[in-house]
Order: C-alpha cells, then structure tokens, then sequence
C-alpha cells in the first residue's frame, strides 16, 4: 500500500496532548519500528504503550514543580514507516524531525528502537551544528556494523559521533559492549558510570562546559535495572532506578535541552505493565525539561 501521509492519526495519544488553547513547545511522534532488533522485538508497539501508560500519571510534578496543563505540546501520531529497510526508516525520522522543528517545536520521540536516534542527530545538526549528545543507555551502541547493517541499533552512537560536528557525546551508565567499544568511550573521555555520588558531580563538571550549547537525550530504557523495566528487548543487569534518573534530571533542567527520544521499550515481554509506566514518566518528565527555555 503507498501511505504518503508523515503520521498515522489512529490510535492513543499522550495525555493533554489535544489541546488547542496553547502555544505549542513541543511536538512528540512515535516511530513504530523494531527491525533490527537482535533479541527479543516487541518495540514496535512501544509508542501506544507509553501513550496508554499515560492516562495513569498525574499532570503534576513535584520534583520539577511543573503540571502538564500549562505546557504546550502536541502529539502528531506515529510516524508512517516502511518497515522492510532501516535506512528508509531512518531517513523517514530524519524528514520527520525537519518537519518538526521547522514548526519550532522541539522534538521528544517514542521508540521504537534505537536505530532511530540516527535519524533524528541528523536533522538536528542542521539547525544546531554545536549540538552535543547525553545517552542513557545499558549499551555502548558504538559497533561499526552489526550483523550486516550499519544503522542497526547496535551501531547508533557510533553513526551519531560520526555526523556530530563537535564530536561530542557522553554516555551515561554503560556497562555492556565490546573491548573495542570500551576502549573508544575511554579514550573519548566521554564514559561517565554514574555509580556513585562523585560521578552525578563529574557529569555536573563535565557539562558546565556547555552551558549555552543545544543538547539532545537519548534514553534506552535498558538503562534502568531489568527489575524495574524488564519491558525491554536486551535487559541487562546492574541498572539503575528512577531515583537515579530524577538527579541527572536536576541537572538537565539547568541545561539547553532541545529534544530527546524514549526508546527500546517492548511492552509485551512485561506482563506487569511497570516498564510502560516508567517510560511514560520519562516522558512526562522530559515534556517539562524541554519546556524549560
Ligand atoms: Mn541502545
């Protein structure tokens, strides 16, 4: 079937996310897409999970102090996708976000897998050149190619640092990749463990040498501990717990936020429905980082 629309209309959107009354900040869409998942799939029906998840959350935040009732964001649907080729998927998301920050809006994308983030960095780079990256991830994502294709989700950082003109990235909490991998994030100084007290502080040093320039979030969802989102493709132990999120959030709140992505959520492998209400909590916490301008 040839589908010309940009988005799909049907199905749930995020809560709030249909008022007319507001200026509008920010634009969320979903990209249903799981192709190259090398595990367990399942992230395509990621999107209407966190949309559905939603209508569970309060509008209000009392760690950020902000409601989602004063905030103007509008959720354009999930993302008309050829699901046979992930660069097509790519070069979709890449049209996608032009589209979106044409209207001025800042981007928040619900995955999908992390291929997508490609797409996205891409577009972005235009409008901002100085953009820098903060990844949350259990996984580097820094292999040059994977299981023959270059944009698998596996490769996503490393496509990323490749078009990022200022190079830079930090990588939040990995504790899984290759040798090779390890050795890259080392020697890019761009590892940061978030083990302990100290690292929150180096994080916080690291990124005050950025405090004009744009920066784009990507969070894997396998980031947190599998016992608390176990709704994830490649779970990996030795995560961390939403307590653990909400300090990075403190600081990205004093930082130029401009967009960000919720990925590699497979609601079904959580019969538990946790792992869709985590996400949609990050979701309803970045909403009001990216207002924060
Ligand atoms: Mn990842």
């Amino acid at each position: 079937m040839i589908n010309n629309k940009l988005f799909e209309k049907e199905g749930p959107i995020f809560m709030g996310s249909n008022k007319t009354n507001m200026d509008l900040n920010i634009g969320i869409f979903g990209v249903n897409y799981d192709g190259t998942t090398s595990y367990k799939s399942g992230t395509r029906f990621g999107p209407n999970a966190i949309r559905m998840a939603s209508q569970s959350l309060e509008t209000y935040c009392p760690i950020l102090n902000k409601d989602l009732n004063e905030l103007g964001y509008l959720d354009f649907g999930s993302l008309s996708i050829d699901l046979t080729n992930t660069e097509s998927v790519i070069n979709k998301v890449n049209y996608a976000t032009k589209h979106i920050i044409d209207k001025n809006l800042k981007p928040l994308l619900f995955g999908g897998e992390h291929s997508i983030t490609t797409g996205v960095v891409q577009a972005l780079i235009k409008k901002y050149p100085d953009l820098i990256l903060l990844q949350l991830d259990a996984h580097a994502d820094l292999r040059d190619s994977y299981l023959n294709n270059k944009f698998s989700h596996a490769c996503t950082m490393k496509r990323c640092f490749e078009i990022l003109p200022k190079q830079t990235i930090f990588q939040i909490g990995i504790r899984s990749g290759t040798k090779d991998e390890f050795d890259f994030m080392r020697n890019k100084t761009q590892l940061i463990k978030f083990e302990e007290k100290k690292d929150i502080k180096l994080l916080n040093e690291k990124l005050s040498n950025f405090k004009s320039s744009p920066i784009y979030l990507t969070v894997d969802l396998d980031w947190f501990d599998p016992s608390l989102v176990p709704g994830t493709g490649t779970p990996e132990p030795g995560g961390y717990f939403w307590k653990d999120f909400e300090s990075i959030l403190k600081i990205l709140n004093q930082y130029k936020l401009i967009g960000a992505d919720i990925v590699e959520l497979s609601p079904e492998l959580d019969s538990s429905g946790v792992s869709s209400i985590v996400a949609a909590k990050v979701a309803r916490s970045l909403i009001m980082t990216l207002d924060n301008l």
